[in-house]
């Protein structure tokens, strides 16, 4: 524990109050040693493109092929990972077959918002085991992300029970507690809609907003799932939902991602009290069938998902 502030680092409280497996624990501060070269990164790389496309044929920004080669080679370095899966590789990438665990992770989470200069994160899954296709989220055995603000975040869940804790990247590179136990109750007053060009296909999308505007709800949607989920936990409430536009539209099924996304943020929102589904079950019940499948998602407080949820049937 820091003498400076008294407040728990990231390790102790692994240690102490999730007490953590220590190769989880190692694990975990790996990808926060990771991030803060992220944080860092963003502050001082210039932006622009790469010149190359991720697996889903968008193109890369500099900040994320670099974001995944420094979280790359923290799991290297971490001698704890079997094989990850990133958003920015086609395919799992294998290390030791002999390590416990897989990471799944979105490197750089809303990189078409790094030129605005918005919030922009990552995102992490753990799992022990080497394949998690045919597998659930709910197999997960952590979930975190980092939130690169006007400060730099980190959240992190290791499930049954311990709760979900937020620290804070200090001055001199240590992430400090700033609140435990965040925690999602079961009525929202803010509306994070994503995929909303949905609409003209998905009538029944349409109707939800519409209630949430009749409702006079607010409205808090960056662009950014981390940013906008991060809203959700830090206030204690509202609705976040990306949901597709049918057969015909550019994303039938909503735009994000089951395994790198979703599954991680439904793991991490359910140990805060709320829920997330895909409109008709609950995603960390959703079998992973390929490393880049999409799902629509409903996520936040129990009693809004659960409203929208029939009217979007
Ligand atoms: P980028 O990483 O390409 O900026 O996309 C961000 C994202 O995957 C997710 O963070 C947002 O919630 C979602 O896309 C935004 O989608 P819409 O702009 O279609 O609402």
């Amino acid at each position: 524990m820091p003498a400076s502030s008294g407040r728990p680092s990231l390790n102790y409280h692994l240690l102490a109050h999730s007490k953590a497996s220590d190769d989880l624990r190692h694990l975990i501060l790996e990808i926060s040693r990771a991030a803060k070269y992220i944080s860092y990164a963003i502050q001082t790389t210039e932006t622009g493109l790469s010149g190359t496309t991720n697996q889903f044929g968008e193109e890369q920004v500099k900040l994320d092929v670099l974001s995944d080669t420094l979280i790359s080679r923290s799991l290297v370095e971490s001698g704890s990972v079997c094989c990850y899966i990133s958003e920015e590789h086609e395919d799992v990438v294998e290390l030791d077959s002999k390590a416990p665990f897989t990471v799944v992770f979105d490197p750089l989470d809303g990189s078409s918002l790094v030129d605005a200069n918005f919030a922009i994160g990552s995102i992490f899954g753990i799992y022990r085991t080497s394949d998690i296709i045919g597998r659930t989220p709910r197999e997960q055995v952590a979930a975190l992300y980092v939130l690169y603000g006007p400060r730099t975040l980190l959240v992190y869940t290791v499930g049954g029970g311990k709760g979900v804790h937020e620290f804070i990247l200090n001055d001199v590179g240590d992430f400090i507690l700033l609140r435990d136990h965040l925690g999602v109750c079961d009525d929202a007053k803010n509306f994070s809609p994503g995929n909303l060009r949905a609409i003209s296909e998905n009538a029944a999308y349409g109707s939800a907003v519409d209630r949430w505007l009749k409702e006079e709800k607010t409205l808090r949607y960056s662009g950014c799932m981390v940013a906008d989920i991060h809203h959700i936990l830090s206030k204690g409430q509202g609705i976040f939902t990306n949901i597709g536009g049918g057969p015909k539209s550019k994303y039938p099924v909503g735009k994000l991602r089951h395994v790198f996304e979703c599954g991680p943020f439904a793991y991490l929102v359910e140990e805060a009290g709320g829920i997330a589904t895909d409109g008709s079950m609950p995603i960390l019940d959703k079998k992973i069938t390929s490393v880049d499948q999409r799902t629509a998602i409903l996520i936040g407080s129990k009693n809004e998902v659960k409203a929208t949820e029939k009217l979007l049937r």
